[in-house]
């Protein structure tokens, strides 16, 4: 088993809080301090990083996003329609879904404005810490299953994925009226097995703000396209420009010189600190264990570096356990003798391909896939 801060603050624990545990109350244990509410309706709420414990963020404490109110949908009247450019549409119970082969993936979703309070000047949008990432074990039906079943058309380009929730966006820019919450996924990407149709997750029925009784898990994507409360695919001949994929989550590519609209997709490699927080007072002189969790989307993080000094000098992380695609991966640095004064502590991914995390921000990225280095002050004492 990888060692968890829990284990950690264990193995420091005094005698007295020993005893508390033989009196069959787990005092290493500190009780969870609650989500951060980012906003109260629609709920969006934020895990507190500090909080990391295990790989797998149990339900109750993962992360949500919502732009609308939860829809209430009723397992006996729900269902999922396929449409489009597709030979046999389907109109599925999900009786009918869950008679189908099931498969498991262990992905984690980060917010593709995960990050954003770092942005200054500050950004319209949510202002996520660095806690709007999680990573759970997912179980479903391929997203590829129904499109087999459904029989694709050879003009197909894009599987459109639509949720029941809608609202009018606000703005700016606002949404044509009311409209449904909906992402497109590539008919390439669409077929790949990450790209699953979940009815459970970490082994339970799939909570109400996580998208009963159905949510796509878009693997190694940013979680605006892992759409929840999912009752509609529909399968197009051109490219999908929603709302969600043109004016909101998407960012400037450069082509040819001209900067271009493209919509967020790939998730960027991302480490995240644990301990120490933000004006963490650390002893002098005695080891202190970092920790925290990197991810790198649809590639495999190799390392994760850590600075002392803000990005200046770099030595290399410990990876606990096996770094894989699309979930993240736990890390650990120990600071062996730290020295009287500031310090500012950052941490830095690099994925198998050699890809990183920039010291600064780009622009053209607008207000999301938000990556790049923020140190983290403390002080040694
Ligand atoms: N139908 C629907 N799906 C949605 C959203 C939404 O508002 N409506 N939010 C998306 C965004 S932006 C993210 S980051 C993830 C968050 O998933 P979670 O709430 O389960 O953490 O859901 C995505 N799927
Ligand atoms: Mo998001």
């Amino acid at each position: 088993m990888t060692p968890t801060r829990r284990d950690f603050v264990r193995t420091a624990l005094a005698a007295p809080l020993l005893a508390g545990i033989a009196r069959g109350q787990d005092a290493a244990k500190s009780p969870f301090p609650g989500l951060i509410v980012r906003s109260h309706e629609p709920r969006n709420l934020e895990f507190p990083v500090a909080e990391l414990r295990d790989p797998i963020v149990p339900n109750e404490h993962f992360f949500v996003r919502s732009h609308f109110a939860v829809p209430q949908l009723e397992a006996k009247t729900w269902r999922l329609k396929v449409e489009g450019a597709v030979n046999t549409p389907l109109d599925l119970s999900l009786d009918d879904l869950k008679a189908l082969p099931t498969k498991t993936l262990t992905a984690t979703l980060e917010c593709a404005g995960n990050g954003r309070v770092h942005l200054a000047p500050p950004v319209p949008g949510l202002q996520w810490g660095q806690g709007a990432v999680g990573n759970a074990e997912w179980a479903g039906v391929p997203l590829a299953t129904l499109l087999e079943k459904a029989g694709v058309k050879d003009a197909a380009v894009d599987v459109v994925l639509e949720g029941a929730d809608k609202g009018q966006v606000a703005g700016p820019p606002s949404s044509p009226g009311a409209i449904p919450f909906a992402r497109s996924v590539p008919m390439e990407k669409a077929k790949k097995p990450e790209v699953l149709l979940a009815h459970t997750m970490n082994g339970e029925t799939l909570p109400a703000s996580h998208g009963y009784p159905l949510r796509a898990v878009v693997g190694g994507w940013y979680g605006m396209a892992s759409v929840k409360w999912l009752t509609r695919i529909v399968v197009t001949d051109k490219p999908f420009q929603g709302f969600w994929q043109t004016l909101d989550y998407s960012y400037f590519e450069r082509r040819d010189g001209q900067p271009t609209l493209v919509p967020v997709t790939t998730i960027r490699p991302k480490a995240i600190l644990a301990r120490p927080g933000l004006h963490e007072v650390i002893p002098a002189g005695k080891p202190f264990r970092m920790f925290g969790a990197a991810w790198a989307g649809e590639s495999a993080v190799e390392k994760v570096d850590v600075s002392l000094d803000s990005g200046k000098t770099w030595a290399a992380g410990r990876l606990l356990g096996e770094a894989k695609p699309l979930q993240w991966v736990f890390w650990e640095y120990v600071w062996e003798k730290p020295a009287a004064g500031p310090a500012a502590i950052v941490a830095r991914a690099t994925d198998d391909a050699g890809r990183t995390q920039p010291a600064t921000r780009d622009p053209d990225l607008r207000t999301y896939m938000i990556n790049h280095l923020v140190p983290t002050g403390v002080t040694v004492r």
